[in-house]
C-alpha cells in the first residue's frame, strides 16, 4: 500500500481530494450545521488548522476546534469530544493527524458524523483504501506515493482543499508556508511537488518574499555574529555555541562587522566566510506582513513548535500577531541557547557505541536532560553530526520510570541505502522485546527495560535487518 520509491500518481491523488472537496461542498449546502475540526500540536498543525479556519469562517459555519499531541489514545481523545448523541449534521476535520487508521476506522464507523481526515503522516497499517466506512473521507497524498516532507506538508494539504472551496484562500498562503518550513526543516529551493508549486504561487501573489543568503536557520533573524553561534540548521563545528570573543575575531579577521544583520550582508562578504565555513547559500521565505522574529517563515514556525509544547495557546494566538511577545522571545532564545548547547555537547564528547548499522548516544546522567532528548537527535540527525550512514539511539536511563527512553533517527541516505525506517524497526524491537513508542521513517521514539535495553545493544545490527 504505501510505497517507498514509487512514482507518485498525481492524477489519482487530484481525483481523490476533488471527491472530497465535492462532498463537503455539498453536505455543507444541504446537511452540515456544525463543524469540528481537530490538527497537531506542532506548527504545521497549527498553521493547517488556521487555514481550516479561514474557510469555515468564510463558509459562515460555528465551529469548535481542538489540538491532539499524541499523548492519548485516539479512543480517549475522541471520547472527550464527540458529543453523546449522534448527529449527522456534525462534520470532523482532521489536519495533518489522523492515519491512525488502526485506530480510527472502528471508531468513526460507529459514528453518523461525517469524517474528513487531510493527513500526511504514514497510514499505519494495510487497511483497502476501497473498505474505509462511508462516513469517512480519507485524502492523504502519501498513499499515492508522495512524500510527506519533501512534497506536501499538512498545511499545504489543507490549502489544496480549502482552495479548492474558496479561492480566496490564496490570502492565507503564507500559512502554508510556515507549516511547510516547519515540516520540511529545508532551504525554499529544496521544495518538491505540491509544496513547491504551491509556494511559488504563493510568492508571486506577493503575500510571501522569497529571498536568497546565507543560510543559518534558528537565527535568520540575528546578526552574523549570533547567527554563527545559534544557528541549529546547520550546526556549525567550531563556531556553535562557542564564546563570543572567537566568533567576533573570526569575524574581524575577515573584516565584516560582526554587528551587522544576517540578511544585510554582502555578496562579497557571504564570499569571504564561505571560504572558511562550510555555509549554504539558499532561498528563505519571509513573512512581509509581520515583524523581527516573526518576519522570517523558518523561524516563525520553529517558535510555534516550542510553543505547541509550552503553551499551546500562545502557540495558536502568535499566529495571528505582527510581532512578538516578550515571553515567546525568551521561551524561544532559551530554546536555541539549549539546542546549540546540546549538539556541541554531542559533537564533541557524548559515549558511543557503535555497530555496523547503528550508533547508541548515552545521554542519560546529567550530560542532557531527558526533555531535551527528542530535538537534539532530531537536529543531530538533520544536521547529519554523526554517522549519517548509521541508524541513531539517543538516549538513557530516565530516573523516574526506571526505564530506558531512546530517540530513534535516521537520515534520508540511510534510507535510500534500502534499510528498514525507524518506525519499522521500533515494530520490531517492541514485538521482540517488549516496551512503548511509535514514529514514522525517519523518526520515533521507544522506552524498554534495562534488560530489553541491553538485549537490544548487544544485537542491534539484528533489529534493524529483521523483518517481522
Ligand atoms: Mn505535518
Amino acid at each position: 500500500m504505501i510505497f517507498m520509491g514509487k512514482k507518485p500518481d498525481r492524477t489519482k491523488f487530484l481525483k481523490h481530494l476533488n471527491t472530497a472537496v465535492d462532498f463537503f461542498e455539498d453536505y455543507s449546502q444541504t446537511l452540515y450545521n456544525n463543524m469540528i475540526a481537530i490538527s497537531h500540536n506542532d506548527a504545521d498543525g497549527i498553521s493547517s488548522l488556521q487555514i481550516i479556519q479561514n474557510l469555515l469562517h468564510k463558509m459562515k459555519f460555528n465551529y469548535d476546534y481542538f489540538i491532539y499531541n499524541r499523548s492519548v489514545s485516539w479512543g480517549n481523545y475522541l471520547n472527550g469530544i464527540l458529543p453523546k448523541t449522534q448527529n449527522k449534521r456534525t462534520a470532523l476535520i482532521f489536519t495533518d493527524v489522523g492515519s491512525n487508521l488502526a485506530e480510527l476506522v472502528p471508531i468513526i464507523k460507529k459514528r453518523k458524523e461525517h469524517f474528513y481526515i487531510l493527513d500526511h503522516h504514514e497510514i499505519d497499517c494495510d487497511l483497502d483504501l476501497e473498505e474505509l466506512p462511508e462516513n469517512l473521507f480519507f485524502v492523504n497524498p502519501t498513499v499515492f506515493g508522495f512524500d510527506g516532507l519533501d512534497h506536501v506538508s499538512g498545511a499545504t494539504l489543507a490549502y489544496l482543499f480549502a482552495k479548492k472551496i474558496n479561492l480566496s484562500i490564496v490570502k492565507q498562503g503564507w500559512l502554508a508556508v510556515i507549516g511547510i518550513a516547519g515540516d520540511s526543516l529545508r532551504s525554499m529551493e529544496k521544495l518538491q511537488s505540491f509544496n513547491k508549486e504551491i509556494y511559488q504561487e504563493i510568492c508571486d501573489e506577493e503575500l510571501v518574499l522569497d529571498k536568497e543568503g546565507l543560510i543559518l536557520f534558528g537565527s535568520m533573524h540575528e546578526s552574523i555574529k549570533r547567527g554563527l553561534k545559534y544557528s541549529i540548521l546547520p550546526f556549525l563545528i567550531g563556531y556553535g555555541g562557542e564564546n563570543d570573543q572567537k566568533i567576533k575575531s573570526f569575524l574581524n579577521s575577515i573584516s565584516i562587522n560582526p554587528n551587522k544583520k544576517i540578511v544585510d550582508l554582502e555578496r562579497d562578504e557571504i564570499q569571504r566566510i564561505l571560504k572558511s565555513i562550510d555555509i549554504d547559500v539558499g532561498h528563505f521565505a519571509i513573512l512581509p506582513q509581520k515583524q523581527g522574529l516573526l518576519r522570517f517563515a523558518f523561524e516563525h514556525a520553529i517558535l510555534l513548535n516550542i510553543l505547541s509544547f509550552k503553551n499551546i495557546n500562545a502557540a495558536i494566538s502568535i499566529i495571528h500577531q505582527k510581532s512578538i511577545t516578550r515571553y515567546a522571545k525568551e521561551l524561544y532564545n532559551e530554546y536555541i541557547d539549549t539546542l546549540v548547547k546540546n549538539l556541541k555537547i554531542l559533537a564533541n564528547e557524548l559515549p558511543r557505541y557503535e555497530t555496523k548499522s547503528t550508533i547508541f548516544i548515552d545521554a542519560g546522567n546529567g550530560k542532557i536532560p531527558p526533555s531535551n532528548w527528542s530535538d537534539t537527535a532530531s537536529f543531530t540527525s538533520v544536521n547529519g553530526l554523526l554517522r549519517p550512514d548509521k541508524m541513531m539511539f539517543l538516549g538513557g536511563l530516565e530516573k523516574k520510570t526506571q526505564m530506558v527512553k531512546l530517540s530513534v533517527r535516521c537520515s534520508r541516505k540511510y534510507l535510500e541505502s534500502g534499510h528498514m525506517g525507524v518506525n519499522s524497526v521500533i515494530s520490531t524491537i517492541k514485538q521482540k522485546l517488549g516496551g512503548t513508542g511509535g514514529g514514522h521513517k525517519l523518526a520515533g521514539g521507544i522506552r524498554l527495560s534495562i534488560p530489553s535495553f541491553k538485549i537490544l545493544k548487544n544485537n542491534a545490527d539484528d533489529f534493524t535487518s529483521l523483518s517481522v
